[in-house]
C-alpha cells in the first residue's frame, strides 16, 4: 500500500533552499544577531558555531541521477515500526532517549566491548555520500547521509575467522516504543548481513542526515544505509552489533518469509506477492523512475553474490 503524497507537500522547485544556501544563510544570520546582542564584549562569534561533526566532507564517489529529497518530506514519511505501523510516526520517535547511547559489540569477537556513541563520533572517519534508498512499498528517496563504512567498525571489533554474518539489532523498550507494545512483533528489530557485504565499502553506518546529526525517526543516533537492498534492511537506532557464524532471521523474514528474505537486493524483475518492482515513485515529488538491478549500485556489489545464484538472493 504505497502511500500517496499528499498534494500540500509537493513544493515548486524554487521553494526546496538548497541546504547549502540554507547553512550558509542560517550560519550568517546567526552570526549577524549575536554580534548585534553581544556589541563589543566579544570578538568573535565562531566559538559559538554548532559543535560537532557535521557536515563532514563529502565522498563524491557516490553521485545521484536525480534531486535530494527535500528534508521535510524525509521526516515526515518513514518506516519505524517501533512507534507505529504507519508514515506519520515522527513526534512518537521523540520519546527515544538517544544520548547517552551504548552500542554493545560481541558474539564472535576476540574481546566483547561497549562502545559510547560519542566515542564512536570521535573517533570513526566520517564523511557525506549521497545515496538512494528504495523502499519495497515502491517508494524511493534520495539522501545525504554522514557517517562511516561499516567496514571500519568491523575492523574495530575483530571479527574471529568463524565469524559469518553480522547481526544488527534496534532498541527493545516498549515503555516509549508504542510499537513493541503489540507483542506479536519479534521485537527487537534484527538485521544482518554477510561478512562479504558488511565489508563491501557501500555498507554505511548513519549518524547524521542533511548536514547535521540525525533525526529519531531517521533512526538516530545509528542506522545502516545499504542502498543496494530493499529498505527494511538499513535497520534505525542500532544498539548492538553481533559477530555470528549462523544466520540471522530477520524481523520481517520472521512475520513473513515468503515476502521478505534474508538477501532482499533490489530486482525490478521480480515481484514482490504485493507490490511489483518495475518502478519507484520518489516521496515528495512523485517522480516516477525504473527500478534498477541492484538499485544501480550493481557496479559495487554484483561480485558479492557470483557462485550463490541458488540463492533466494532478491526479495
Ligand atoms: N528499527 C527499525 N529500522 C527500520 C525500520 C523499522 O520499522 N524499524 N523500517 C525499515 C524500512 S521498511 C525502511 S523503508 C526504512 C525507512 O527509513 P526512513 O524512515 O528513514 O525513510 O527504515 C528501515 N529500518
Ligand atoms: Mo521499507
Amino acid at each position: 500500500m504505497l502511500i500517496r503524497t499528499p498534494p500540500g507537500w509537493r513544493m515548486p522547485e524554487a521553494a526546496a533552499t538548497p541546504e547549502a544556501i540554507f547553512f550558509n544563510r542560517r550560519a550568517f544570520l546567526a552570526g549577524a544577531a549575536g554580534l548585534a546582542l553581544l556589541g563589543a564584549g566579544r570578538t568573535a562569534r565562531a566559538q559559538d558555531a554548532p559543535a560537532g561533526p557535521y557536515p563532514a566532507p563529502r565522498n563524491e564517489r557516490f553521485v545521484l541521477d536525480r534531486g535530494v529529497t527535500p528534508e521535510e518530506i524525509n521526516t515526515s514519511f518513514n518506516n519505524f515500526y517501533e512507534f507505529g505501523s504507519h508514515k506519520r510516526v515522527a513526534a512518537g520517535a521523540e520519546a527515544l532517549a538517544t544520548d547517552p547511547w551504548t552500542i554493545k559489540v560481541d558474539g564472535l569477537v576476540e574481546q566483547p566491548f561497549e562502545i559510547g556513541f560519542d566515542e564512536l563520533l570521535k573517533t570513526m572517519p566520517l564523511e557525506e555520500r549521497l545515496y538512494r534508498h528504495r523502499c519495497v512499498e515502491a517508494w524511493a528517496m534520495a539522501v545525504p547521509w554522514t557517517g562511516f563504512a561499516l567496514s571500519a567498525l568491523v575492523e574495530r571489533a575483530r571479527p574471529l575467522g568463524s565469524a559469518k554474518y553480522v547481526v544488527m539489532q534496534t532498541f527493545h523498550d516498549p515503555k516509549i516504543a508504542s510499537g513493541q507494545r503489540q507483542t506479536w512483533y519479534p521485537w527487537p528489530y534484527t538485521e544482518g548481513l554477510t561478512m562479504a557485504e558488511a565489508t563491501n565499502e557501500l555498507a554505511f553506518l548513519v549518524t547524521g542526515a542533511y548536514g547535521k546529526p540525525l533525526p529519531k525517526v531517521m533512526g538516530a543516533p545509528l542506522r545502516l544505509a545499504v542502498p543496494w537492498k530493499y529498505g527494511f534492511k538499513s535497520i534505525k537506532s542500532i544498539n548492538r552489533i553481533s559477530f555470528s557464524e549462523t544466520r540471522p532471521t530477520s524481523f520481517w523474514e520472521a512475520l513473513q518469509p515468503a515476502e521478505y528474505g534474508f538477501w532482499a537486493n533490489v530486482n525490478p524483475e521480480v515481484p514482490h506477492p504485493r507490490w511489483s518492482q518495475a518502478a519507484e515513485e520518489m516521496i515528495g515529488t512523485g517522480e516516477m523512475f525504473p527500478t534498477q538491478i541492484y538499485n544501480g549500485y550493481g557496479e559495487f556489489v554484483a561480485g558479492l553474490y557470483s557462485g550463490l545464484e541458488g540463492e533466494k538472493l532478491f526479495l
